[in-house]
């Protein structure tokens, strides 16, 4: 099989120290572990953006890095991808702010990473960009001359029109998405709306078996929705059971239960809406005082971002406050964590968990998810409280599921989830393994590239000027 480029914002390169916290690296290595070039942002700030890229090497994994000057840091990252992109894909028009300079400062790195990427690149090459940092890539790529298939798969969510519309620079967005061979989306939702979008602002319809046309090219826009190794989770979960980390942890809950909350420091995932839902908990299900123990564990994120840090602050105050009210000598109801945890240990914090808490306001599709379930044990498994806003929810519909909005709803999941019998855990987690190991990292990589790699129909007919109404009548 032809070399898999993976292009990603960031790099996990294996010499950065200490575990990387982000689903993205988690679900893509998968697709080069028997070999590949992975290229993107080193994390480092330098005096130019792009130039020669960084080399190194582990195992038979080329990663290549460049750096982006201290302007494109303030407005690609901080600005249009992180200000504009993230909150008006998670669904928070509120949050968006628009600046056409952060916008130019957008293109322009995406024209010096194609720039750098380029000496390094082989003919047949499948190329596979990740993320909403790096849409124009592919038009970039192909104004330098690359002929190579070239795949895109966005992370996060899709909006509908009436959203996506209120970006100054939607359409032109789109047009770079066409560019690509195939673009994959998490969940079949996200791929109607970005359907709907395609269809309502540029007037383009897919056609079956050859995709979305324009000048000359198709684009198949598909759902291959991301997942882990589940099987192997599992394992390691077994193993980290009985490991120091998840000993100390279970000899501090002294028999009471844990419930389980592990997300990036965001505001997509919910984060105060889930600390209310503890408090009301507490509040008004007396019996579970002294006996729950609830440790969020939520390493801190896009700090130079100032809505991150008014998050944090928010959360610093209401963990404060919470355990003010309710902690005696000897019990903290809440454990929040603003660091990272190694995955391995993770595996066993999941496992000696009654509850876990998934509750995103809105998510591409949330892998902590599937780790929770896979880390269970078959015999005295956990319960899964599950955001219908995650696109985990189309998959892990055996899961508790609650609209994130509603402190009330998730308080009475947790009350529902400390309280239920075996019986009904053991059904519930029966399915939802069953689930999880039926989209896993693999399958994801095999979708996708099997769908980048196809056979593209002779596409002279198509060029016959064929419209949105034709196309539909073909649908
Ligand atoms: P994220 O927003 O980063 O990913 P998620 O899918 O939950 O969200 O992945 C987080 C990953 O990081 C998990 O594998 C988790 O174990 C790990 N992690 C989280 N907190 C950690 C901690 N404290 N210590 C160590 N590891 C931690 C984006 C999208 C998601 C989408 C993924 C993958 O926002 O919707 O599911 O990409 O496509």
């Amino acid at each position: 099989m032809a070399r898999v480029v993976v292009i990603s914002n960031r790099v996990p390169v294996p010499t950065e120290l200490g575990p990387r916290a982000g689903g993205l690296v988690v679900g893509v290595k998968d697709a080069i572990k028997d070999g590949g070039l992975w290229f993107g942002w080193s994390g480092q700030v330098a005096e130019h953006t792009g130039g020669q890229p960084h080399l190194n090497r582990a195992g038979n994994v080329d990663y290549a890095t460049v750096e982006i000057s201290k302007e494109d840091y303030e407005r690609f990252y901080v600005g249009f991808t992180n200000g504009t992109l993230w909150p008006l894909l998670h669904f928070r028009p509120g949050l968006v702010a628009f600046e056409r300079v952060e916008f130019e400062s957008y293109l322009s790195v995406n024209r010096a990473f194609a720039k750098s990427l380029l000496p390094l690149l082989k003919p047949d090459d499948l190329i596979w960009v990740h993320d909403y940092h790096l849409i124009p890539m592919a038009t970039e790529l192909r104004a330098l001359g690359v002929k190579n298939r070239i795949g895109f798969f966005l992370h996060v969510p899709f909006v509908p029109p009436s959203l996506l519309d209120a970006l100054p620079q939607a359409r032109r967005l789109l047009r770079m998405m066409c560019d690509y061979d195939a673009v994959g989306f998490q969940t079949a939702q996200h791929l109607r709306d970005f359907q709907d979008c395609l269809r309502s602002m540029l007037g383009l319809v897919a056609v079956p078996g050859i995709g979305i046309q324009t000048d000359g090219h198709a684009m198949m826009p598909i759902a291959a929705p991301i997942g882990i190794d589940a099987r192997a989770f599992a394992r390691q979960a077994k193993r980290a059971a009985s490991a120091k980390a998840t000993q100390r942890l279970v000899d501090s809950l002294v028999g009471r239960s844990l419930i389980i909350g592990v997300d990036r420091l965001d505001y997509s995932k919910g984060l105060p809406n889930r600390f209310v839902a503890f408090s009301r908990l507490l509040e008004e299900h007396k019996e579970h005082r002294l006996k729950v123990s609830y440790l969020q564990v939520a390493p801190r994120s896009r700090e130079d971002v100032a809505e991150y840090q008014r998050l944090k602050r928010d959360l610093d105050r209401r963990t404060g406050e919470i355990n003010g009210r309710f902690a005696e000598f000897d019990w903290v109801p809440l454990r929040y964590l603003t660091r990272p945890i190694a995955r391995a240990s993770l595996a066993g914090f999941y496992r000696v968990a009654r509850v876990g808490l998934v509750t995103p306001l809105r998510d591409g599709m949330n892998l902590v998810a599937k780790e929770y379930v896979a880390a269970q044990d078959p015999e005295d498994p956990g319960v899964l409280v599950l955001s219908r806003f995650a696109g985990a929810a189309e998959e892990l519909d055996d899961a508790i599921i609650i609209n994130p909005n509603d402190s009330d709803e998730i308080t009475e999941a947790m009350h529902q989830a400390l309280t239920m019998p075996l019986a009904e855990r053991k059904a519930r987690y029966e399915s939802l393994f069953e689930k999880v190991c039926r989209t896993t990292a693999q399958s994801y990589c095999k979708d996708f590239l099997g769908t980048l790699t196809r056979q593209v129909p002779d596409l002279d007919i198509r060029e016959s000027g064929m419209t949105a109404d034709h196309a539909q009548h073909q649908h």
